[in-house]
């Protein structure tokens, strides 16, 4: 505790040195003034910027935010949209969680990992040169929409995919790519609507996460309203196709250092560590908002109802307070315990309430599947532009990793 409220930036809003410096703009702001946080404005409004464990932990603490009115209204838009499980609070929010939560066992996490191969070996991914950004994100759309239990034939992959992609690589976009996602959100929502509709007629593979969310009835007993059910399927569809991100930092890091891969241990677990550090380091989701529900002190700084508070994600993932030699991709450090408001690519708390991303284990199955194909084929890396801007949100490299790739042994 410093006892000292948080200091304000002098510049009266912050908006455009966001936008210039993307998922740097809280750390280095923290790092020059020596705190976990600072207040300034953002679009005109105060907000108060945090990062770190204890931050994390703070904004975590159970029933402290609030996700309404918290973030920006064209990431809204685009992610979870309204009456989805992200805009609920307490006991209406722990129920409707409790929906995408119950379909991550074991069953539901080895179906999505079998599902992830068939498709890479149904796409032909070896014996060949591949830009990974673009192949990746239709075999995660045709795996995403099997894993739920909607037939291919009927689901228009390609125009699935295409709406999944606009709405992640839009969400933080400002001008004509945000509005050509909003479109597409559009198009989205509608087929949903009507796949949700044909479920209800008792279509579904019985069990399934379509079939679950189609009966899925709120806690006085009413199914959820076609519209919400719609919206909800975007949630478990979308995310498995935005996982597609991690995967080709995975193949980043396992290009451009294949001496860390070597001397991995050759255990599933390793794969998961290694998995673990692509979500730490590589820059993704970077910040996530939250409105106070109740007063609480920080650091010093008191918190009243109604403020808003951005917690830095992809910042706490790389707080040099908090990780030995922050930068640098050492998967072996998930090997031992670690400080779990330290890593937080996709929040912290606990799982069965709070906002934490409910599709965490299943983002790292995926991730650990579509790393032991891609290690299977040899890849090797062609001359290209490997960097990452940090400006752009959600990041990329550059070249979207062009590959060559082997035919994975029998
Ligand atoms: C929430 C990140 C994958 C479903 C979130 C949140 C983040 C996040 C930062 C907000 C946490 C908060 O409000 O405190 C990511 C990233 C992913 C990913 C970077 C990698 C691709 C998934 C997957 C699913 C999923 C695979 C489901 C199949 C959700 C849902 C919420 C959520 C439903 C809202 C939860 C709530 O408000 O209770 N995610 N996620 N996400 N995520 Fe993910
Ligand atoms: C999902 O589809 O829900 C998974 C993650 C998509 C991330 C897309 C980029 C997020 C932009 C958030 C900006 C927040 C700034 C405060």
């Amino acid at each position: 505790m410093t006892g000292t409220p948080l200091p304000h930036l002098k510049a009266p809003d912050s908006t455009l040195s966001l936008l210039r410096e993307g998922y740097d703009f809280i750390s280095r702001r923290c790092d020059r003034l020596g705190t976990d946080g600072f207040r300034t404005r953002l679009m005109l409004r105060p907000v108060t910027c945090l990062r770190g464990p204890r931050a994390a932990r703070a904004f975590y603490a159970p029933g402290r935010m609030t996700r309404r009115g918290a973030m920006p209204g064209g990431v809204l838009a685009l992610l979870q949209d309204k009456g989805s499980v992200q805009g609920l609070d307490d006991a209406a929010h722990r129920h409707r969680r409790g929906l995408f939560l119950g379909l991550m066992t074991p069953e539901g996490l080895d179906r999505a990992r079998d599902l992830l191969r068939e498709e890479w070996q149904a796409a032909g991914m070896g014996g060949r040169e591949i830009v990974l950004a673009e192949e990746i994100g239709p075999i995660l759309t045709r795996t995403a929409l099997r894993w739920c239990g909607i037939e291919l034939e009927d689901a228009a992959p390609r125009l699935r995919h295409e709406e999944f992609e606009a709405m992640i690589g839009g969400a933080a976009l400002i001008g004509p790519g945000h509005w050509r996602a909003r479109l597409l959100r559009r198009r989205s929502e509608a087929w949903a609507r009507e796949v949700i509709r044909i479920a209800r007629a008792g279509t579904a593979p019985p069990h399934s996460p379509l079939a679950r969310l189609a009966r899925h009835r709120d806690p006085s007993g009413l199914a959820l309203p076609r519209d919400v059910a719609a919206v909800e399927l975007l949630n478990l569809l979308r995310p498995i196709v935005a996982v597609g991100r991690f995967i080709v930092f995975s193949a980043h890091a396992m290009v451009t250092q294949p001496e860390v891969f070597a001397a991995l241990p050759d255990t599933p677990r390793a794969l998961e560590w290694w998995g673990d550090e692509v979500r730490r380091l590589y820059p993704f989701f970077p910040a996530i908002g939250g409105r106070v529900r109740e007063r609480f002190d920080f650091e010093g700084q008191g918190f009243a109802p109604g403020d808003w508070v951005l917690l830095d994600l992809h910042g706490t993932d790389t707080d040099p307070g908090a990780w030995p030699d922050p930068l640098r991709f050492d998967p072996m450090r998930h090997a031992q315990a670690r400080n779990a408001f330290a890593f937080v690519p996709q929040g912290a708390g606990p799982m069965e309430s709070g906002h934490r991303c409910p599709g965490e284990a299943l983002t790292a199955a995926l991730l650990a599947e579509a790393t032991a194909l891609l290690h299977a084929s040899r890849p090797e890396a062609p001359p290209q532009d490997l960097r990452i801007a940090r400006n752009r949100v959600p990041a990329a490299p550059v070249s979207g990793m062009r590959l060559r790739l082997q035919e994975p042994p029998p």
